[in-house]
């Protein structure tokens, strides 16, 4: 799986400048590597149809990435624009014409202890090559999931609409009891039984021509599962933000998960149990389509979400 393979690469965006991709180190009091308190984000950069390349929604993460990082008390010592242009630099610097993004905002050397006010606040751009999340054949026929043993943080535990470091060990739980237990993703519930979203992934659900997805309470605010529900508006194809119960899951006619890495995936299995005929439905590949229409500047309606390279 792609996902698991060692990733290296030329240079690295480091507190201000490039540095080579070797030299991009850190102590081991780097105070996030101890406690989680960093945020980040995922971004892809796609080929677009008039040959160049283009960022995909690059104004909306970096924006997220403000927002995660004010909500954990952590105030960035850049602008959104230098974080934006970071951005594009790293892509350049590695000659990727094609690839994910990562800004990465922690917390430097410094006090130990869980008062880091005066650690410094640093941050980091890496890209690198990024094939399919869930591989292709999870795109072309759907995946199989399993309802995860663990469960979604509290909103009041892990600030939800922050994409924080340390929240990730809950995912991880996730995905590694899933992939141990024969699975290929992990969906999860929240602190009161209802479907929350996966490992690293939004969920929708198909039933009669509709599509639902969980609202905003534990899930995480992604920019996939945005962009989805307006294609999917666009066609014609209503949405709702409603509650979701387990079983729900099983009689649905499709469902897909969303995210930047993940794209859109259809999901063929649950606990043992086919969804719709076991194959990606009509709804998620028309939306597969659209999304990669949009994401390579073939479809003009949604240029102003590509930042050209
Ligand atoms: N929920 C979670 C928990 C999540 O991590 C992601 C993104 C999403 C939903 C979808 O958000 P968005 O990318 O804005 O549509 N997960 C990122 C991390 C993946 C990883 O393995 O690392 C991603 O897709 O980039």
């Amino acid at each position: 799986m792609a996902t698991a393979q060692a990733i290296t690469g030329k240079k690295i965006w480091l507190d201000g400048s490039l540095v080579d991709w070797d030299d991009a180190r850190v102590h081991i009091l780097t105070h996030t590597l101890h406690y989680g308190l960093g945020v980040f984000e995922g971004i892809r950069c796609y080929r677009t149809a008039d040959g160049g390349s283009a960022v995909f929604r690059l104004r909306e993460h970096v924006r997220r990435l403000f927002e995660s990082a004010h909500i954990n008390l952590l105030e960035l010592p850049f602008t959104r624009e230098e974080v934006e242009r970071a951005c594009l630099e790293v892509l350049r610097a590695n000659e990727l014409a094609e690839g994910y993004i990562r800004p990465l905002v922690f917390l430097g050397e410094g006090a130990m202890g869980l008062n880091p006010a005066n650690n410094p606040v640093r941050v980091a751009v890496v890209a690198w090559p990024w094939g399919k999340y869930l591989g292709e054949e999870g795109m072309a026929r759907g995946i199989r999931a399993k309802v995860s043993t663990f469960v979604r943080h509290h909103v009041n535990a892990k600030m939800t609409k922050g994409k924080t470091c340390g929240d990730y060990v809950n995912s991880i739980l996730a995905k590694r009891e899933a992939l141990l237990d024969g699975y290929d993703e992990a969906i999860l519930l929240d602190t009161q039984g209802l479907v929350s979203e996966a490992s690293g992934e939004n969920l929708f659900l198909a039933r009669d021509g509709h599509l639902r997805t969980p609202p905003l309470v534990s899930i995480l605010e992604g920019i996939t599962r945005a962009t989805v529900i307006d294609l999917a508006r666009d066609r014609g194809i209503p949405v709702s933000e409603v509650p979701i119960t387990r079983d729900e899951l099983y009689v649905a006619d499709e469902l897909f998960l969303t995210g930047t890495a993940a794209e859109v995936t259809p999901i063929r299995e649950v606990d043992h149990r086919r969804i719709g005929q076991g194959e990606r439905g009509p709804i998620a590949r028309q939306l597969q389509e659209a999304y990669f229409d949009a994401v390579s500047g073939r479809d003009p309606r949604y240029h102003s979400w590509l930042t050209p390279l």
